[in-house]
């Protein structure tokens, strides 16, 4: 189980994050940053916690989701909801079952102030309905391999951008890895009429 998370140990970071983002959202997936989804609608466990330490139960939350990170093509968007004050609650998201990429944010309500909170950034998940539907090389899981997974597979490689999701679309060798070796195989297959990638397995 693995965590997607504002990571923020610097008190004074956290102090002045809490002003802007008063919640600091934590989605859990039961595998890495793969949602894998037979059912519908999808459950999806998000754990949270005050940065300023606000009584939970003042609070009411709001979800909303897109397929691009930018939220202009928002698929749902909650009502406000409890708040709870245990480490999780479960929310069914009504994703449409497409497989791909999706992004969530989330904001909070005061129900005493009235203030509404700007929104958190963004978090990525793929959503996974068939592995052997995977495609090959699709890094940025946009479900198109194109120009932009190498630029993608670059930004993660140096310049520390978000991993493949799932990893293994960035393993275009199938070496179990994604790694240099990966952009080598890239290039030469945009660039030198290389093979195209393997098929990635889970
Ligand atoms: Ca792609
Ligand atoms: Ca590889």
């Amino acid at each position: 189980m693995s965590f997607i998370s504002l990571k923020e140990s610097n008190s004074s970071l956290l102090n002045s994050l809490s002003k802007i983002l008063p919640f600091l959202f934590i989605l859990i997936f039961l595998s890495s940053l793969v949602l894998i989804a037979k059912t519908y609608p999808l459950n999806i466990d998000l754990k949270f916690k005050t940065a300023n330490y606000i009584q939970c139960d003042t609070l009411l939350i709001q979800i909303q989701l897109s397929r691009d990170k930018d939220f202009k093509n928002i698929i749902h968007q909650s009502n406000w909801l409890e708040c709870q004050s245990d480490d999780y609650f479960t929310y069914p998201v009504n994703v449409p079952l497409i497989q791909g990429s999706f992004y969530w944010k989330g904001r909070h309500k005061d129900l005493c102030t009235s203030e509404i909170s700007a929104w958190s950034l963004p978090f990525r998940f793929f959503l996974l309905l068939d592995s052997k539907q995977l495609i090959p090389g699709d890094s940025n899981g946009d479900s198109l391999f194109n120009i932009s997974d190498l630029v993608y597979l670059i930004n993660y490689l140096f310049k520390g951008g978000p991993p493949p999701t799932p990893l293994q679309t960035g393993d275009l060798n199938c070496d179990t890895k994604s790694s240099l070796s990966d952009l080598f195989y890239l290039i030469n297959f945009f660039f030198k009429s290389g093979p195209f990638p393997c098929i990635p397995k889970l």
